[in-house]
């Protein structure tokens, strides 16, 4: 699962793609345009995993991934086909945006007011597949004059519909369609709807806003909203763990804007975790919600799903009250379940099979 991150030039999306990398991707100076995007894998946090691995002490430890792709600036009404190319296979948008002041970073638009910069850039993706449709109409109109068929009336009939839904200036994200209508609409991969999150950049001296989290009210259809201080988190990714703990007791918080940022990303994408456990190895496991046990064990391996026989469960939360597989057993807490078993975020799955 990847995710992309855009926004205006000099926003900060380097300085955050490299905040959640822990890593050294250039970041351009202020102005200059770079053709290749930066790519990383993320590892997910989440204290469910680091508790196992303190019970199992296994050999190998391994998180859930998510992947960032970091591409060049947005230039208004430039014509984005060459910007967003990398951006049309993903699987949600990490919208920077900038709140930050510092006359040493020049603003394209001359002044800082996150709130018109989001709309901009959300027209942006909004012109962007309406060209994309106009085009797919064209040819789509020709091909229906020579001959008349069912599918391409159907799609003509669709895009009919989207089109008229971006011309009113709405994303795709927010229209509602059936699933055949999702299908057709998947292939064209459409910037407007994929689900975004609208990351804030704020300054310094704003950090008070940290404190108060943005709630989900007032939030559009498959959109999150998220507040992080790109500098604050590029000094803070320089110290030690320990350090880092204490600098954001002291700020008051719980965890970074980078782990909370890693995680509303995974969120926003439909995706839970499940975990296998053992002395080599201990792991979490990415599904999207919703997936059948002998699905989830295909995720792990094709064999374990051909010769799936039934999944042993228990929940991360009774596995951690009763402190051992063993005491489980012995309470009835161990399920064992059938392939139709819907897996559920922090379950503890032991794969039966007769491979
Ligand atoms: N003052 C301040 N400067 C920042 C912040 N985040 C990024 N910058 C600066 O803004 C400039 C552009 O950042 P960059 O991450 O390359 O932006 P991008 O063009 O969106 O990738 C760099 O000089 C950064 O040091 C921030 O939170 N506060
Ligand atoms: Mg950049």
């Amino acid at each position: 699962m990847k995710a992309g991150i855009i926004g205006l030039s000099s926003v900060g999306k380097t300085t955050i793609f490299n905040v959640l990398n822990q890593g050294k991707a250039v970041i351009a100076p202020a102005g200059s345009r770079r053709q290749e995007p930066n790519v990383g894998i993320v590892k997910v946090p989440d204290p469910r995993l680091e508790y196992l691995f303190t019970v199992f002490h296994p050999e190998k430890e391994t998180h859930a991934t998510v992947e960032f792709v970091d591409v060049q600036g947005l230039v208004r009404g430039k014509g984005q086909d060459l910007a967003l190319a990398p951006v049309r296979t993903v699987d949600a948008l990490v919208h920077v945006i900038r709140a930050f002041e510092d006359d040493s970073v020049p603003h394209p638009d001359g002044s800082i007011d996150p709130q018109r910069d989001r709309q901009n850039l959300d027209f942006e993706l909004i012109v962007a597949d309406l060209a994309t449709i106009e085009k797919r109409m064209e040819r789509l109109e020709k091909d229906l004059k020579k001959l008349k068929n069912p599918a391409l009336e159907k799609e003509h009939a669709c895009l009919i519909r989207a089109k008229a839904w971006l011309e009113s200036e709405k994303p795709l994200r927010e229209m509602e369609m059936s699933d055949d209508e999702k299908k057709l609409v998947k292939g064209f991969s459409f910037l407007s709807e994929k689900p975004v999150i609208y990351v804030e950049n704020i300054g310094e001296d704003q950090l008070d806003r940290l404190r108060h989290p943005l709630g989900s009210t007032g939030l559009r259809p498959n959109t999150e909203a998220a507040v992080i201080c790109g500098k604050l988190e590029a000094e803070m990714a320089e110290l030690p763990r320990e350090e880092m703990q204490t600098f954001l007791t002291d700020y008051g918080l719980s965890e970074s804007g980078a782990e909370r940022l890693i995680r509303t990303t995974y969120r926003l994408l439909g995706l839970i975790s499940f975990f296998t456990v053992g002395e080599e190895e201990c792991r979490a496991w990415t599904i999207v919600r919703g997936t059948h046990a002998q699905n989830a064990a295909g995720v792990i391996h094709t064999d374990l799903q051909d010769h799936f026989i039934r999944a042993e469960v228990c929940s991360y939360d009774d596995f951690k009250t009763h402190g051992s597989m063993h005491a489980l057993k012995e309470k009835g807490l161990l399920r064992l379940e059938g392939k139709e078993y819907v897996v559920k975020d922090g379950d503890i799955l032991n794969i039966r099979h007769g491979g």
